[in-house]
């Protein structure tokens, strides 16, 4: 995250950590006790299952304390109109945790799935939410960071799609956000949740997705619109019923 500030340990508790093979990191959204939400250009390797580490209530990047925990993952998937050639296109993903003694992430004071958007109710423009992450700083940046958040604020989808912004590589399934630039996501905030709350509830209203770099004025961050994947996610997370 570019021009945030440092987030204090559970204020974000839907956030994940996720590690991917030896070197990839995206973070992710925890949206119930089995299920995790992420970008899926994160995945686009087919990573192994096994080569794949999803950390909840984490706060420092690639440390574990006592409010952390660690899972395995049973299984991810993509929408059926995700393409590897076209990874912007349909950027969600699904993944499944491995349970630990019967069960998923249990909720503390720092693990806590945050709720899905609803379809009929969108976040109007210029409404302020929140991104955070351990990404970079800064464009040039080495390494990641503390868990960082920020505010940013919806920008009119007609204005994304000029052709200055981004013309038509935004498409209906992209939220855009942060046209001013002083703060935005950055690499290895991928995934990561654009979280927008009414009152005291925040939905995960879109994914880290992609962008012109980092905070460049006229280049905001481009999110996955969740609304549009409502369906598809209820869909797989839905408790399959044990054939009798
Ligand atoms: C990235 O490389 C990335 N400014 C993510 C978000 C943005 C740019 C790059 C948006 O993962």
């Amino acid at each position: 995250i570019l021009g945030g500030s440092s987030a204090l340990p559970g204020t974000h508790p839907w956030m994940a950590a996720i590690y991917i093979g030896a070197s990839d990191f995206c973070g992710g959204s925890l949206i119930s006790s089995c299920w995790v939400v992420s970008a899926a250009h994160c995945f686009f390797s087919n990573p192994l299952k096994s080569q794949i580490r999803v950390v909840l209530g984490q706060h420092l990047f690639n440390v574990t304390d006592s409010n952390s925990r660690t899972f395995g993952v049973e299984d991810y998937v993509f929408p059926r109109q995700f393409s590897v050639f076209n990874p912007t296109l349909h950027d969600i993903v699904l993944i499944k945790l491995k349970k630990q003694d019967g069960r998923c992430a249990r909720r503390t004071q720092f693990i806590r799935p945050i709720c899905l958007p609803d379809q009929s109710a969108p976040f109007p423009d210029h409404y302020c939410c929140a991104i955070s992450g351990w990404g970079h700083r800064h464009e040039k940046a080495e390494r990641y960071s503390s868990l960082q958040e920020g505010g940013v604020r919806l920008v009119n989808h007609d204005d994304c799609r000029k052709p200055q912004v981004y013309g038509n590589h935004v498409t209906a399934d992209m939220v855009c956000a942060g046209l001013r630039g002083c703060v935005d996501a950055c690499q290895g905030d991928s995934g990561g949740p654009l979280a927008c709350a009414r009152g005291d509830v925040s939905f995960l209203y879109g994914i880290v997705s992609w962008g012109d770099g980092c905070g460049r004025t006229n280049k905001p961050g481009v999110y996955t619109k969740v609304a549009n994947y409502i369906d598809w996610i209820n869909a797989k997370i839905r408790r399959k019923p044990k054939a009798s």
